[in-house]
This record gives structure tokens, sequence and C-alpha cells, in this order.
């Protein structure tokens, strides 16, 4: 054995997770870190405040510009990068804010994926150049009032008239919906769930922005009206029934989410971390204190734990794709221990942990969306559980 002299130990970087990283891909995150830091984190807080986001139909041509939209998906003048790729430029965008990891989220891996992968190449066509460029805004309809969890009981019904389709129904808590140019939405049909690509200036289409958002209040979160939506016989998403169409673009989209929620992580984490070092009580640094030690070292296992199961999810998506289960358990486990460290972190700043002065309040409070939307930690407990025993646990046997 020959003897190395490792380099010091990095408490941003303990186990040197950069090293595993190419160049390539670190120029990436660091582009996209840039960029949030100019023109995204010096308003998300008010933005958080106020329950807005200023002009969210320009960022989203600025995030276009710089190749976040569907960055992973190719042809049709798409990126196509890596999923590592996006995955990195998902946690830096969620260290600013979740609400803004959604925003690209929604906009690249459901509303762009859904027509990528199972569009009509006219469909493609029509909306896959405008929409990576953030010309086009989509959104993804597949939540109603009353069908969450199960969204195999959705009630949203599209009947045939003629050639055409007519759509009926509700869709709840739809990320970007009021500010989109096309909804794709999911809905009951004489054959089984079909998804629609719906221009939203469609006559019957309404779109009500969703106040009193205690969590993910930098994002537009809507629900979505389809009162008689009379769409073309080529607006149904070609030869794709059942719930398996839009389970699949959920696979992408929690991808996205294994590595962004430890960008919230992350953040809350460095966050506590100078807290620590400087806030002083009983005339020392708080960091002195063991009860904060053991906090601390805790939060740095688990978020450089996350990282290491998110890169490994990455590169095996890249080699050989991943099975639905794997995605469960990368967001289960990720998205868990994301919160714990921003809850965590809250308590180490004390009353100023409840300050949207830090981000730590802010973090903690969209994770709890983000613990809730594309499964709940409940659902992906019981896909793997499933997995497991091969007994299914979600409803009646
Ligand atoms: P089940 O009988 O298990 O499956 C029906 C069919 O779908 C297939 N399938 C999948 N296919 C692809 N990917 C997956 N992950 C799949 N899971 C299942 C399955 O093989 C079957 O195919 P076939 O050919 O036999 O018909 O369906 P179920 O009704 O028992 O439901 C299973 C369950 C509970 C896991 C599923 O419904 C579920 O995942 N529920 C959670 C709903 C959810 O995640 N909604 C998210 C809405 S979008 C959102 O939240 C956006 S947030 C904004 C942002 O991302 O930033
Ligand atoms: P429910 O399904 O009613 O669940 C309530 C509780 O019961 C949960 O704890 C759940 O885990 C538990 N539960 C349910 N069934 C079982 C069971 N069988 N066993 C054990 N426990 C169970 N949806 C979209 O389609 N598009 C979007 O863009 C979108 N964006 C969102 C943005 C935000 C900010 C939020 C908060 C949600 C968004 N959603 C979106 C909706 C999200 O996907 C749903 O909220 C989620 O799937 C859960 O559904 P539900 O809220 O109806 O909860």
């Amino acid at each position: 054995m020959s003897e190395h002299r490792p380099p010091a130990f990095d408490r941003l970087d303990p186990l040197s997770i950069d090293d595993l990283l190419s160049t390539e891909e670190i120029a990436v995150r660091d582009t996209v870190r840039t960029m949030l830091a100019d023109r995204v984190q010096p308003h998300v807080a008010a933005w958080f405040e106020s329950g807005t986001v200023d002009e969210p139909r320009e960022l989203i041509r600025a995030f276009g510009e710089l190749g976040l939209l569907g960055m992973h998906l190719d042809g049709h003048g798409l990126p196509g990068m890596s999923s590592v790729d996006y995955g990195l430029a998902c946690v830096e965008l969620e260290a600013v804010d979740s609400g803004i990891r959604s925003m690209v989220s929604v906009q690249g891996s459901l509303a762009m994926y859904a027509i990528w992968r199972w569009g009509s190449d006219e469909q493609k066509d029509e909306w896959l150049p405008a929409m990576g460029r953030g010309e086009a805004v989509g959104c993804f309809g597949l939540t109603e009032p009353d069908h969450g969890s199960d969204p195999g009981g959705m009630r949203t019904r599209a009947r045939r008239d003629g050639d055409d389709w007519i759509l009926d129904g509700t869709k709840m808590w739809i990320t970007n919906g009021s500010i989109s140019d096309v909804a794709v939405v999911w809905a009951q049909t004489d054959e089984g769930i079909r998804g629609f690509v719906v221009p939203t200036a469609t006559d019957g289409f309404i779109a009500n922005t969703i106040k009193q958002k205690m969590s993910l209040r930098a994002s537009v979160t809507s629900e979505l009206v389809l009162d008689g939506v009379r769409l073309p016989a080529d607006a149904a998403l070609p030869e794709l029934t059942g719930l398996k169409g839009p389970l699949s673009c959920l696979n992408e989209a929690r991808y996205g989410i294994v590595w962004g929620c430890l960008g919230a992580a992350r953040s809350s984490y460095e966050t506590a971390l100078d807290y620590a070092r400087t806030r002083n009580q009983f005339g020392r640094p708080i960091g002195g204190f063991q009860l904060t030690q053991a906090k601390l070292a805790d939060m740095c296992l688990e978020l450089n734990k996350g990282m290491l199961l998110a890169l490994h999810l990455g590169r095996r998506k890249d080699a050989v794709g991943l099975t639905p289960e794997q995605v469960s358990f990368g967001k289960l486990n990720n998205v868990r221990e994301s919160l714990e460290i921003c809850r965590t972190a809250r308590t180490i700043l004390g009353a100023n942990g409840i300050s949207l002065e830090y981000p730590v309040i802010r973090h903690m409070n969209n994770l709890e969306s983000v613990l809730t939307y594309e499964g709940t930690v409940e659902m992906h407990t019981l896909i793997l559980g499933q997995a497991l025993t091969g007994e299914n646990a979600f409803g009646s046997a």
C-alpha cells in the first residue's frame, strides 16, 4: 500500500464528492449557480414573503436561454445534457428556492417530457422548441380536488363529439397553471386514462391562482377548470392509455427532486454552520456546545449521503436507466432527510430561524410541499413496501 496525503478536510464537501464530477459537470453547476445568484437570489425572499414571483414568464425565458428547460431531453433543439447535469442544476435551483426548481421541473420534466415521450410529431414540433426556449410555458394537470395520491380515480372526463374531444373537470394544485400557454391534462375516456395537449387559450379553460399557501410561496399554483373544452382529435397523446402514461412522467420529475431537495438542505446546513461559528451564548460560540455539534454532524452526514445517493442514481440513469422503485428510494430518503436538515438548522438559528432574513424557514416550509407532491412520503414508502414484499398495501386488496 502506498501512503497517500489526502487533501485537507473540507466542511462544505467532506467526502470530496466534487472529485466524482467531471470538469464539464462542475462547469454546468457553476454556470447555473452564477446565473441564479444574479437573477433570482436577491429577490426570492421578497417573492416568498409576498406570495408572488415577479414576471415569472420572463424568468422562464431566462432559464430557456440558459438551456435549463428540458435540458436532459434531446432533439427538437433541446440541449440533450446528461441526467447528472440536470440533477446538478436542480440542486442549484432548489438551493435558491424549491418554487424556482418546481418552475423548471414542471416545464421540463412533466409538460415537455410528456410531449417528448408520448406526443405525435406535430405536437413535438409545435411545442418542444418553444418550450425549450421558454417562449411557451407548460403545466401538468394530474391531481384533482378529490384524487391526489390515487390519480386512477380521476373524474375529469374527455368524451368524443364527432372527431373532436370535449373535456370537463377540475385539476387542483397545478404548478405554473395560471402562467401557462399549454396544459398537459389527464382525463378518463372510454378507452381508459389519456393525456391531452390543451392550449390554455381554448374556450372553457380557466386557471385560478391558489392563495393562502404557507409553502412554495415563490411559485404559481393553480386550479384548472375545464368546462366543455373542445379540442381537435389530434390533441390527444397518441397510442397511450392508462395510468402508466402520467406515472412515467412522474418518474422524471421525481428524479429531479432526488437532487433538488439537497439544494435546500445544503443552503440550510451552510447557514446553520456559519451561524453556529459566529453566534455566542454563555460566552462562547454555540458551535462549541456538544449538542450543536451533534446536530451539525448529523446534518453533514445526511446531506452528503443524500448527494452520493443522487449521484449514484444519476450515473445509473445515464448508463442503464432507473426502475420506478429506485426513483422512489431516492425521493423518499432525500426529501425526508432534507426536511429534517432544514428543521434542525432552524433550531440552531433560534429566533432568527423563523425570520426570512435567513433562508432556513423558507426552505423548511417549501420542503413540506416537496414531501407531499410527486408522491407523498407514504406513497413512496408503500411503493418500496410493495417491491420488498410483493404485497400491495395502497387500498383494497
Ligand atoms: P398501479 O396499478 O400500480 O399502476 C397502473 C399502471 O401504471 C404502471 N406504473 C408505472 N409506470 C411508469 N412509472 C411508474 N412509476 C409507474 N407506477 C405504476 C403500472 O405498471 C401499471 O401499468 P399497466 O400497464 O399494468 O396498466 O396504479 P395504482 O392506481 O395502484 O397507483 C399506484 C401509485 C399509488 C404508486 C400511483 O398512483 C402514485 O404514484 N400516486 C401518487 C400520485 C402522484 O405522485 N402525483 C403527482 C402529481 S404531479 C406533481 O405533484 C407535480 S409537483 C410539481 C413539481 O414537481 O415540482
Ligand atoms: P391525499 O392523497 O388526500 O393524501 C392525504 C394523506 O393521506 C397523505 O399523507 C397521504 O400520504 C395519505 N394517504 C393517501 N392514501 C394513502 C394510503 N393508501 N395509505 C397510507 N396513506 C395514504 N399535482 C399535479 O398534478 N400537478 C402539479 O403541478 C402539482 N403541483 C403541486 C404543487 C404544490 C405546491 C403542491 C402542494 C401540490 C402539487 N400537486 C400537483 C399535487 C400533489 O401531487 C398532491 O398534493 C399529492 O399527490 C398528494 O395528493 P393530496 O394532496 O390530494 O393528498
